[in-house]
C-alpha cells in the first residue's frame, strides 16, 4: 500500500493507540519537532472511550484527577459531573482535539499487526491490516490495558438468534433494552455499570454472578462551572500531588493502622472515609491490604453497608457473602450508585454460577446446569478482556532474533521499568505490565510515563545514538521487585484480570507495579539520572 501523504516511512516516533497516553506523547514529540505519526484501529480518537459505549459506561477517577494536566486543556473545560459517563469523556476528547489539532497526525481504522526489528538499521519494520508499511526508530505502543475483550468459549454462543454483545463493543448507536429480556453475564466494572443502568428500564432481568464485586459506593456529584472555576486555582496542585499519591489521586491512605487503633477510632475512621465515596471509600486505614485481621474488619463493615441496602436475605448472601470471597481491595472494586436496589426489583433474577454454571447458550437463550433454559432478547457478555499484556502480544512483534512478546512473555512478564523489552530495542510502552497501571488512575501513570520516554528519544538524538536496549539483568531485578512487593499484599491470593487468572492458559501472576507512584517513578527517573542505568545505549 502506498503511503498516505503526510507520512514519510522513516518516522523519529510511531505511537500506536490514540487515547491519553497516545495523545499525550503525540504533542510531546510535535513540540520537540520529530517526525511522529498515530495508528489506531479505532475511528476516532479517545482510545477506552472510543470503544465502551455501553449502558452506564462511566469513569470512577474523579475529575479533574481524570483528565490531562496540561493548563490549556482545563482552564476553559468544564466537567457536568465528578464521575463523567462516556459520552462527555468522548466529548472532552474532542475539545482536546479542537485546542491540539492532534488527528492530522493520526491514522484511524489502522491496526497494527506487526513490527519487526531491523537490527541492520536500527528501525522496526511496523504493518498495519491495511497493508501499510513504516519504519520508525522508535515505536511506542500506547494501546491499553483494557483493550482486547475476552469471550469465554461458551457452548453454542453462536446459536443464540437475540441480540448478544460484548461491552467492549457495544453498538455506536446503542440497544433498545426497554421491556426486554436482558441476560448479564459477569460482575465486573462493566457488568456492574450495565445492571445498575438498563435495571429500571428492562422487562425482565437476570444476572448471571460467577464472584460478587465488593462495590463502593461513587459518591457522584453534580458539578457547576462557578464551583469549578474556584475549584481550578488548585488544579495544579492537584495534578503534582497525582504523582505524590500511590495510587495516582487526590489522597493517600489515612496514615494509621487498623490493626492498631481503638474500636472507636475504626468505627469513626471507616464512617468518615466511605462518607466521601469512591475508591476513598476503604481508604481508611493503610494496612487493609496487608493484615488479615484489618482486610477482616473493614469487609465486615462493608458487609453490613450493603446488606442493609438488599432485601432478600438470600441476595443478600450472595452479593456480600458472611465469608469474603476475596480480601477487599484484592480485586478491583466497582464504584456503584443503584447496583444494589436493582436486585430489590421483583423482576430482576440473580443466578449464582458456582450453584448453577452456563451449560451452553441456545437459540433462546441459555441453559444453566441444572437443565433450565432461560429465553432472553439481549444477552450482554460483560466478561472482561485479555488485560494488561493482550494487547501487545496480539501483534507479531518480533526483536532481536525474531523472537515475539507473547514467546518471550509465555510464562511470565519480563520488562526493565514496564516499559521496555530486553530483546525489543527502542520499543516502549505505556500502561502495560509491571507499571502502576491497574493499581493506578490512568492518566497519572500515562503522563509521566510518556514524559520518561519522551526523554529517552530527545537523549539519544541529543547524543546521536540509535539503539537502547534493556539490559537482562535489569529485567530481573525489576521482576524480582514486582514479585517481592505482591508477595506482601493480601491480593495475591485473588484471582482475576490483574494477576491473568481470567485467561485460560494466561500465566497467573501479579500484571502491574504493586509499590505505588512514587516509588515507581522514583526508580525510572533514578536509571535516567544515572544515564539510562539498566540499559544499554549505542
Ligand atoms: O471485566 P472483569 P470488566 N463464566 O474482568 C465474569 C475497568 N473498567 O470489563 O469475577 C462466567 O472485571 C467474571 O467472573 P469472575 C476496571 O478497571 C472500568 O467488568 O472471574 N462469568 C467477572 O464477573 C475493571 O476492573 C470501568 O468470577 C465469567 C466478569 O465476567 C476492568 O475494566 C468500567 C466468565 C469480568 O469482569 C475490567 O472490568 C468498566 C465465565 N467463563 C471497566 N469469565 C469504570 O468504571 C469471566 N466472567 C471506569
Amino acid at each position: 500500500m502506498s503511503i498516505p501523504n503526510g507520512i514519510s516511512e522513516n518516522l523519529d516516533v510511531l505511537i500506536v493507540g490514540a487515547g491519553f497516553a497516545g495523545l499525550y506523547q503525540l504533542q510531546i514529540y510535535r513540540k520537540l519537532g520529530y517526525n511522529c505519526k498515530v495508528f489506531d484501529s479505532a475511528a476516532d480518537i479517545g482510545g477506552t472511550w472510543y470503544w465502551n459505549r455501553y449502558p452506564g459506561a462511566r469513569v470512577d477517577s474523579p475529575v479533574p484527577i481524570y483528565s490531562f494536566s496540561t493548563e490549556e486543556l482545563w482552564k476553559d473545560w468544564n466537567w457536568t459531573e465528578k464521575y463523567p459517563g462516556w459520552k462527555e469523556i468522548r466529548a472532552y476528547f474532542q475539545y482536546v482535539e479542537e485546542k491540539l489539532g492532534l488527528k492530522k497526525d493520526i491514522t484511524f481504522n489502522t491496526r497494527v499487526v506487526s513490527a519487526e526489528w531491523d537490527e541492520g538499521q536500527h528501525r522496526w519494520t511496523v504493518t498495519t491490516d491495511g497493508g501499510l508499511v513504516v519504519r520508525p526508530r522508535h515505536l511506542v505502543l500506547a494501546t491499553g490495558a483494557l483493550t482486547v475483550p475476552y469471550t469465554p468459549a461458551f457452548k453454542g454462543l453462536e446459536k443464540f438468534q437475540g441480540v448478544c454483545h460484548h461491552t467492549g463493543r457495544w453498538p455506536e448507536e446503542g440497544v433498545d433494552v426497554k421491556g426486554k429480556r436482558v441476560a448479564v453475564v459477569g460482575t465486573g466494572s462493566s457488568g456492574v455499570q450495565v445492571i445498575q443502568e438498563i435495571g429500571p428500564e428492562v422487562g425482565h432481568l437476570t444476572v448471571f454472578q460467577r464472584t460478587p464485586n465488593l462495590c463502593l459506593p461513587m459518591g457522584q456529584e453534580q458539578l457547576d462551572v462557578k464551583t469549578q472555576t474556584k475549584l481550578k486555582e488548585l488544579y495544579p496542585v492537584y495534578f503534582r500531588f497525582r504523582h505524590q499519591s500511590v495510587f495516582g489521586f487526590h489522597y493517600n491512605p489515612y496514615p494509621k493502622d487498623y490493626a492498631s487503633s481503638t474500636p472507636e477510632e475504626r468505627i469513626l475512621r471507616l464512617e468518615e472515609y466511605w462518607a466521601k465515596g469512591g475508591f476513598q471509600s476503604i481508604a481508611s486505614f493503610n494496612d487493609t491490604g496487608l493484615n488479615q485481621e484489618s482486610n477482616d474488619g473493614v469487609y465486615a463493615f462493608w458487609r453490613s453497608k450493603v446488606r442493609a441496602r438488599l432485601r432478600d436475605p438470600r441476595v443478600q448472601e450472595k452479593l456480600a457473602p458472611m465469608v469474603p470471597p476475596h480480601a477487599i481491595g484484592g480485586r478491583r472494586p466497582s464504584l456503584e450508585q443503584t447496583y444494589y436496589e436493582v436486585f430489590n426489583q421483583d423482576n430482576v433474577d440473580l443466578i449464582d454460577l458456582n450453584e448453577d454454571p452456563i451449560a451452553e447458550f441456545t437459540s433462546k437463550g441459555i441453559v444453566t446446569g441444572d437443565g433450565k433454559e432461560h429465553e432472553f432478547d439481549v444477552i450482554v457478555l460483560a466478561t472482561g478482556w485479555d488485560s494488561v499484556t493482550g494487547a501487545m502480544t496480539k501483534i507479531d512483534i518480533r526483536g532481536i532474533g525474531g523472537r515475539t512478546v507473547a514467546e518471550k512473555w509465555k510464562d511470565g512478564v519480563y520488562t526493565n521499568l514496564g516499559m521496555t523489552v530486553s530483546g525489543f530495542p527502542n520499543m516502549f510502552f505505556t500502561y502495560g505490565p509491571q507499571a502502576p497501571t491497574a493499581f493506578s488512575n490512568g492518566p497519572s501513570c500515562v503522563e509521566p510515563q510518556g514524559d520518561w520516554i519522551a526523554g529517552v528519544i530527545a537523549h539519544m538524538k541529543k547524543n546521536g545514538l540509535t539503539k537502547i536496549e534493556a539490559t537482562p539483568e535489569a529485567e530481573q531485578n525489576w521482576r524480582g521487585m514486582v514479585m517481592g512487593i505482591y508477595d506482601m499484599l493480601l491480593m495475591k491470593k485473588a484471582r482475576g484480570w490483574w494477576n491473568g487468572a481470567n485467561i485460560p492458559g494466561k500465566a497467573v501472576e501479579v500484571l502491574s507495579f504493586p509499590g505505588g507512584i512514587p516509588t515507581y517513578f522514583s526508580k525510572c527517573t533514578e536509571s535516567a539520572e544515572k544515564g539510562y542505568e539498566g540499559f544499554v545505549l549505542s
